[in-house]
């Protein structure tokens, strides 16, 4: 589902960003709700169904669950171990003050914690057929370029059957693909051919609501006593002060006005935290619950590798239906603050975490999970794990993706946070993704770009964690929102055009070459228009050149397979009173690299003694004009260019 919070701090960049006006978005974000502390009894709710049995049901019990690429063994959840490194306690002792970590066993090589995991918006990557609109085979048509780029996972955002409204993120059917972008016969394909080339494939699950032409919520709204009835969450109206029927409480949708929905044949409300057309699912129902498990077993037997899960936040509401607080002032659909304290990250969220991860974690080939956890702090995020680690592997880690600025000091403070919060867990970082303006956007400085395009490569690339990329961000592709309103398909740029313009800008078609729609597609009319600046930053015309962001992509990911402590080593910052040079080291048993990122515009002599003597290069940007790399740099006196960047092995 959209992101709306991770635009909060866009109107402090206003100056370099494309769209940098305070936006719709941005004053909506200011409602994100915190934590609720005083929340209602966690009241757990039977999963009804366990996990083999649901995947017996998904499929008539016939088929046998797909092998995910590079599978290796199975990943029962007895297999969780304590993280002992971090001091945490083990599951048999009950761990409360320390957390457990999947993962963390060093016996066991979890794919996920080393993998680079590329986002893929199947609409704008790549046209097979002509049609201007990317698909399944032109995914599949592309994953030579992707193990050549060298990445390990593709999440694909959603392309079930949908009415669009959401562009996919209203889905009518979970178990099938929009004939749009293939078939499943295509799907399939798709998944062989990926793992052939040791690329696994995660699905986007967009677990908070289904589309209104859903066959479940049409068959919900048919009747009071239809079975399906309690599948999403109904409500009568309440008697206003002036006598007139309302809404049962003061709840607003995030696209602003009330979350209730008038529903005139059975006379009563139905509550969507997002749209009108995205009625929320009753997540307290039982039946739900095993029918949304039985969409996970599905996928894994057409051989995904895990879930991205969307929205996962919002799945719960007060049992008590109470107004939210209010807020000062108003936001900009004009209604009255609040504060979304009943809607938002209830307790029983975390149940259902922790059945989702024993629905995967009963198939083979290690399924990770990894969450929108738009989370505000790295308390939260912690909590993501589970106490038991028997929650999310990868939250993603939104705080560092939207800093919004290049300060090592802001910077050093969250990925420092990250190694010492309680669990000690696997983060997933990202810059970009496809509800927020692209990075080269956000953290450019209009001069440097290219060159911060690489520092933030170098960033994402060389700290502990799980990187996530988004398609096009290899090849500096950037914002280019529609000039025209008539040219909008997001529904959130029609609505708050024009000072929203939606989400379109950072979902253009994918550059591959110089030629005719940057070999998108051989239609006249791509969905979206392939950005003018597509003639520079394309695969073809950037392959070509050594220093090139793409090449910067490529050399990193590359050290990032080859070098055991980029791999998986600890991290540890370095020189900490730097307020423009982020420093740290990676360490593994037998290396130590030394990373250095200049995050301002003027040249930086620097020391780094704290990490050796002298260091052999691995990579460096810009290349000084006496530099190579393999040139072996003095760690007492070391100069950085403006953005800057060095990767160095100490010796
Ligand atoms: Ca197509």
């Amino acid at each position: 589902m959209v992101r709306l919070s991770v635009l909060l701090s866009l109107a402090m960049i206003a100056p370099i960003a494309s769209n940098g006006a305070q936006s719709p978005k941005n004053e909506a974000a200011h409602l994100s709700s915190v934590e609720n502390e005083a929340m209602v009894e966690n009241a757990k709710s039977p999963l009804g169904v366990g996990a083999g049995e649901a995947a017996q049901r998904a499929e008539g019990g016939a088929a046998q669950p797909a092998e995910a690429a590079g599978t290796e063994t199975p990943s029962p959840t007895e297999i969780k171990r304590s993280h002992e490194a971090s001091g945490g306690a083990t599951k048999d002792t009950g761990a409360k003050s320390g957390m457990v970590v999947d993962g963390a066993d060093k016996g066991h090589d979890w794919w996920w914690r080393h993998a680079v995991i590329y986002e893929i918006y199947p609409r704008s990557f790549q046209d097979s057929n002509g049609d201007g609109i990317g698909d399944i085979n032109g995914i599949t048509s592309r994953l030579d370029y992707l193990k050549g780029l060298g990445i390990d996972a593709i999440w694909i955002t959603p392309m079930y059957p949908s009415p669009g409204i959401d562009y996919g993120y209203d889905i009518a059917d979970y178990t099938a693909i929009d004939p749009e972008y293939g078939t499943m016969e295509d799907f399939d394909r798709m998944v062989a051919a990926a793992k052939e080339r040791g690329i696994r494939v995660i699905m986007d699950y967009v677990i908070n609501h289904t589309s209104d032409q859903n066959p479940w919520f049409k068959e919900s709204r048919s009747s009071r006593d239809n079975p399906k009835r309690d599948w999403y969450i109904w409500k009568d109206g309440k008697l206003g002060p002036d006598g007139k029927m309302g809404p049962p409480n003061n709840w607003q949708s995030w696209f602003g006005h009330s979350a209730w929905t008038w529903d005139e044949q059975t006379k009563q409300y139905y509550y969507h935290y997002f749209y009108v057309q995205q009625p929320d699912l009753n997540w307290r129902n039982p039946e739900v619950r095993k029918a949304m498990y039985g969409v996970l077993e599905f996928w894994m037997k057409h051989g995904v590798s895990g879930f991205r899960i969307d929205a996962v936040s919002r799945l719960f509401e007060d049992p008590e239906w109470r107004d939210d607080p209010y807020l000062p002032g108003y936001n900009a659909y004009g209604d009255r603050n609040i504060r979304h304290q009943y809607t938002d990250d209830l307790p029983e969220v975390h149940d259902v975490l922790r059945e989702l991860h024993s629905v995967v974690a009963a198939y083979p080939g290690d399924q990770v999970l990894v969450t929108e956890a738009d989370e505000p702090d790295i308390a939260a995020l912690t909590k993501m794990y589970g106490a038991n680690a028997d929650e999310v592997q990868l939250p993603m880690d939104f705080q560092i993706a939207d800093v919004n600025e290049l300060s090592a000091v802001k910077f050093r403070k969250l990925f420092n946070e990250v190694e010492t919060n309680t669990a000690h867990g696997q983060p997933e970082y990202f810059f970009s993704n496809h509800d927020q303006p692209r990075q080269w956007d956000r953290y450019g400085d209009g001069t440097h770009n290219d060159q911060i395009a690489k520092l933030m490569a170098t960033l994402l690339l060389t700290t502990r964690g799980t990187p996530q990329m988004y398609y096009g961000e290899e090849i500096g592709m950037r914002t280019t929102d529609p000039a025209r309103i008539e040219d909008v398909h997001d529904p959130i740029g029609k609505l708050g055009w024009p000072k929203e313009k939606g989400r379109d800008g950072e979902r253009t078609p994918m550059q591959w070459t110089a030629g005719h729609n940057a070999g998108f597609t051989t239609n006249a009319k791509p969905w979206l228009p392939v950005p003018s600046t597509a003639a520079m930053y394309n695969v073809e015309t950037e392959s070509q050149n050594p220093d090139s962001i793409f090449n910067t992509y490529k050399r990193l990911l590359s050290l990032r397979k080859s070098e055991p402590a980029l791999r998986d080593g600890d991290y540890e910052a370095i020189d900490e009173n730097d307020t423009h040079v982020f420093a740290y080291l990676r360490k593994a048993a037998n290396e130590s690299i030394v990373v250095a990122l200049n995050m301002s515009a003027q040249p930086r002599t620097i020391s780094l003694q704290q990490a050796g003597t002298t260091a052999e290069v691995l990579y460096h940007s810009p290349l000084a004009k006496s530099a190579a790399s393999s040139e072996t740099l003095d760690l007492a006196k070391l100069t950085l260019q403006p953005f800057g960047v060095v990767v160095a092995k100490v010796k």
